[in-house]
């Protein structure tokens, strides 16, 4: 009897063991989230509301699966790169980057690539969002006059960049085919004041970055990844000035970031601000937290949100800063409304700041000497040397000065009035109230340990610059500059 009733208990434990590894292994299939949009049923069908950046089509509020048409028209067109800068761009929807696509997880796209009858290459499409061979470029290879049509289902939410792969790829990529489409995660994210998109990429001109007039693209620099321009959708200025993104205080922005390259990985940070929540590679289940700057990489997006606090003017760069500077990676936020004195107190006052041991006039000459110029040419020639490396960095590449801080050489008053006191001013440095061409200036000047020869070449060179008067500064005007000053050395 006891016999039998053990086996009795070990046959029902092997049971209980048996249903509970079976519930397990179908409660893992049902998590895998391919399957589940794979099985999701299709019901009804629509067109997709498709918008240019800065733009975002507005959230999907069914839930439910649908089938999306989406009709994507490739046209080459001129367009603005830069100011007086132009350049013959490769579009999906007829700017860069291409039309912003928004789905939602499970549903079934039928993609049209519709390649305008006035184009002269033949285009394709890889969206990063298709799981299947060439993420679609396979199926969407399409004549200028034809369309390509073919399907997916979208199986996993996230921010997805697409782009033309036709060859060679890097020229198609280069001249602007891309853009994002977005997988709305089932559960959407929380609504913000405001969604837009931004996308990054790398313009490789014939010209040097500002050259005028319509620019070819350069294979050579694209293959050398030595991009003269790098911009925010599209073009040098895009979302700034008149464009820039708004907002006001109080909002939470929330921004749409992708990256076309062709080659550069972006640096993505906006000044003045802290992302309170990037989904990291455009990843939509674990959003990381206070983040100052985010990768994205070539072919890669994110979707960053900040809320704003205060007011003020946020540029958006690519933190790799000539990018920003230099070559138009720069866009800004404007953000309106009342001041937080407590967050950010703004600037409380500005004095002139000189430690104890600094300002101090050197008058004598370095020890290591320059030869001497024989014309008044090359005098010019030399000084132009002296300026970039010494002058360049306060008074600016053409002499134009900075308002409020540096004062400008080209056509300056004060130094065209009197080259005695211009000599001087450069062998013992400067400070205290000044007006230069009726503009007030009250900053510090550092002292130069220059030569004569030296002190002679740059002004001699900034005469000769910019509009300036064109009188030759000669070693000896210099010589006699420095017998009317007091000589001090400086204390080491
Ligand atoms: C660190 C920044 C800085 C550098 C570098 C610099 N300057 Fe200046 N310069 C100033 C400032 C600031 C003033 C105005 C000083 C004042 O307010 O008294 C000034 C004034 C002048 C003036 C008189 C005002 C005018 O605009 O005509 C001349 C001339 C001048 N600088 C020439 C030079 C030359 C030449 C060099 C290079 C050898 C040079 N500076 C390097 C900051 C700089
Ligand atoms: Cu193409």
């Amino acid at each position: 009897m006891r016999a039998a009733a053990n086996n009795n208990i070990r046959l029902w434990v092997f049971l209980l063991l048996g249903l509970i590894g079976l519930a397990l292994a179908s409660s893992v299939a049902s998590a895998d989230p391919r399957e589940q949009n794979l099985k999701e049923p299709i019901k009804g069908e629509e067109t997709a509301v498709l918008t240019s950046a800065p733009d975002v089509p507005p959230p999907i509020t069914r839930n439910h699966a649908t089938k999306v048409i989406v009709h994507l028209e490739v046209k080459e067109v001129e367009g603005r790169l830069a100011d007086g800068v132009s350049y013959t761009f490769w579009t999906f929807g007829g700017k860069v980057p291409g039309k912003f696509i928004r789905v939602r997880e499970g549903d079934l796209v039928e993609f049209h690539l519709d390649n305008h009858p006035d184009n002269k290459m033949p285009h394709n499409i890889d969206l990063h969002s298709v799981i299947g061979q060439g993420g679609g470029a396979a199926s969407s290879l399409t004549a200028p006059g034809h369309s390509s049509v073919f399907s997916f289902k979208a199986l996993l939410p996230g921010l997805y960049v697409y782009h033309c792969a036709t060859a060679p790829v890097v020229m198609h990529v280069g001249n602007g085919m891309y853009g994002l489409i977005y997988v709305q995660p089932r559960k959407p994210l929380p609504k913000v004041a405001h969604e837009y998109y931004v996308m990054q990429g790398d313009f490789y001109t014939k010209g040097a970055n500002g050259a005028q007039g319509l620019q070819p693209f350069s294979m050579e620099k694209a293959l050398n990844e030595r991009p003269e321009y790098v911009v925010f959708n599209g073009s040098v200025g895009s979302i700034a000035g008149d464009n820039a993104l708004k907002a006001k205080v109080g909002d939470t922005v929330r921004l749409f970031v992708g990256n076309g390259g062709p080659n550069l990985t972006s640096s993505f940070h906006v000044i003045g601000q802290i992302f309170d929540t990037v989904w990291t590679e455009a990843n939509m289940t674990m959003p990381v937290h206070n983040v100052q700057t985010t990768m994205i990489p070539s072919g890669g997006a994110a979707v960053v949100e900040f809320k704003m606090n205060v007011p003020g003017t946020f540029l958006i760069v690519d933190h790799s800063l000539q990018r920003a500077f230099n070559r138009g990676a720069l866009g800004q936020v404007k953000a309106t409304g009342p001041e937080n004195k407590l967050a950010y107190s703004g600037k409380i006052s500005d004095q002139v700041y000189i430690p104890e041991g600094t300002g101090i006039r050197v008058t004598e000459q370095p020890s290591r000497l320059p030869a001497p110029a024989h014309s008044h040419a090359e005098r010019v020639k030399l000084g132009e040397a002296v300026f970039k490396t010494n002058c360049m960095a306060c008074h600016q590449e053409n002499g134009q000065g900075i308002p409020g801080a540096f004062p400008p050489l080209a056509k300056s008053d004060y130094l065209n009035n009197d080259m005695m006191r211009a000599i001087k001013t450069v062998i013992g440095g400067r400070q205290g109230a000044l007006t230069v061409n009726n503009q007030k200036f009250d900053g510090v000047m550092p002292a130069w340990t220059l030569s004569d020869e030296d002190i002679a070449n740059v002004l001699s060179y900034v005469y000769s610059s910019w509009g300036n008067s064109g009188k030759e500064v000669t070693p000896a005007d210099v010589k006699t500059a420095r017998s009317q000053m007091p000589v001090q050395r400086a204390s080491q």
